[in-house]
């Protein structure tokens, strides 16, 4: 009777069409793109427009329902799907797909403003066609979408030169627990009239509040890209070639990938037509992008040169630069598609980490080891950005050994004044962790937050943060 009730409700307040109970039609937003997390729900919504959805989060409170907001669906921690675990709670996934308008580019201020359900790439496409580059990029940009981006404080390839979504947010709209809409949505570099309130919504993962729109910064296009890959004996020469190269070539690396071998064997055993981009079998690679965004630089030239010297003192084995536009995407591909080699290879225990850069090649060794040992049919399978101190320390073993392999890579992270989520976030899947990892103040705080934003725990119950401290 009161899920018929909210269904008609829904119903007033967004047209029929924009509430979708069909199974068949809702069941690929119950489910996370792994097929490791899903839940139930009464419906998908899809509001067009801010008001719409302050409509959906009104009606969904006055009875008592929780709301799930999914973007693009390509999480990786079960963040933007219902859970089993919301008290029971009759639930609603808000699609933001519908709410899709990019409000304006504008080059003279340098920001762009989208909506939440814009996808990623379109919106560097919009940026790119007024001249400028939306930095953001990462392998899902194709689906995932800006809200998204946002609420998960989304890292990618790009954070070495720009920084993660957290540093390019200027302002945001949000949809509050109250159904009131925060306009936060300004433009400006220096703000310095108190709280900093944005930021409290970017990585929130949707338990504070909904995005609706944001405003980001935009840069100057590049001029000139050189992308190269590199052929390294280990990580701690990764870890060199890349302080070198920054005394070299500065702030003009934007990239700095490392590849273990694994994990190139494994796309290029299940990806059509792509191919080793170096004669010789290497352990560890790293893929390197530096770009010029001052006009009439060679620097093919200048990397070259850099790459010359970083070989002498044993970093570099071998590297090839890309000498097209083709080749430059193809050296991308083979990154970019590990995360989908892996999924068709079979499961697999994720960890997306952080450690300070001088200590990566240690936990490289040690988690290696660790695992290894423990676990002996499980293949560690390293990759990442290793520029800005995160890698994905994934392992191939069945389900039923994920949580006691996370368990031996998180105490060692730990150990090393690391962090159990780099850019992917917490979600469904390290919420029950983070009390073992975060400090008691931070918790307690982030619990009064939530707490005071949304008292009814009605925004994406069971992700994050549990409102209440586990019992043991
Ligand atoms: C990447 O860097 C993504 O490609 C996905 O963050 C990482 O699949 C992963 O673990
Ligand atoms: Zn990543």
């Amino acid at each position: 009777m009161r899920a018929r009730c909210l269904l008609r409700d829904l119903r007033d307040a967004l047209g029929e069409t924009a509430v979708k109970t069909d199974p068949n039609e809702i069941s690929p937003y119950l489910v996370d793109w792994r097929g490791r997390y899903s839940g139930t729900a009464e419906c998908v919504v899809e509001p067009r427009t801010a008001q719409e959805m302050a409509r959906v989060v009104k009606t969904a409170v006055a009875h008592g329902a929780a709301v799930v907001p999914q973007g693009g669906n390509t999480g990786l921690v079960g963040g933007g799907v219902p859970s089993n675990g919301a008290d029971g709670r009759t639930q609603v996934v808000i699609s933001m797909r519908r709410l899709n308008r990019i409000r304006e580019v504008d080059p003279l201020d340098n920001v762009i403003v989208t909506e939440a359900g814009v996808i990623l790439k379109h919106a560097q496409e919009a940026a790119g066609a007024m001249g400028r580059l939306l930095p953001i990029s990462l392998a899902a940009e194709g689906s995932a979408q800006v809200g998204g981006v946002v609420s998960t404080n989304a890292g990618g390839i790009n954070v070495l030169r720009y920084g993660c979504t957290r540093d390019l947010v200027l302002g945001l709209e949000v949809v509050m627990a109250d159904g009131a809409i925060w306009n936060g949505l300004q433009k400006l570099r220096k703000n310095n009239t108190g709280y900093d309130l944005k930021q409290l919504f970017i990585g929130a993962e949707g338990t504070l509040g909904i995005v609706t729109a944001v405003a980001l910064k935009l840069f100057p296009l590049p001029h000139s890209h050189t992308t190269t890959f590199i052929a390294v004996p280990n990580p701690d020469a990764a870890v060199k070639l890349l302080r070198h190269l920054q005394a070299e070539l500065g702030d003009s690396i934007v990239a700095f990938e490392l590849v273990q071998r694994a994990c190139l064997d494994l796309v290029l055993s299940s990806v059509k037509d792509a191919r080793d981009p170096l004669s010789e079998r290497s352990p560890w690679y790293v893929l390197a992008e530096v770009s010029a965004t001052m006009k009439g630089l060679s620097i093919d030239d200048l990397v070259e040169d850099s790459l010359a010297s970083a070989a002498e003192q044993g970093f570099v084995s071998d590297a090839v630069l890309a000498r097209s536009a083709a080749q430059r995407a193809e050296f991308w591909r083979l990154r970019e598609e590990i995360t989908d080699a892996e999924r068709r290879y079979g499961p697999s225990a994720k960890h997306d980490v952080s450690i300070p850069v001088s200590l990566i090649p240690e936990f490289l060794a040690k988690a290696d080891d660790a695992v290894r040992s423990r676990f002996p049919e499980a293949k560690p399978i390293a990759f990442g950005h290793v520029g800005d101190g995160n890698i994905h320390f994934n392992v191939l073993a069945p389900v039923s050994d994920t949580e006691a392999i996370g368990m031996v890579v998180y105490d060692l992270v730990s150990n090393l004044g690391g962090s159990i989520s780099a850019e992917h976030g917490i979600g469904l899947s390290k919420v029950d962790l983070l009390p073992r990892y975060k400090d008691d103040i931070s918790l307690t705080l982030m619990r009064q937050l939530r707490l005071t934003l949304d008292p009814l725990q009605s925004f994406n119950p069971g992700k994050l943060v549990h409102v209440r401290p586990l019992e043991n």
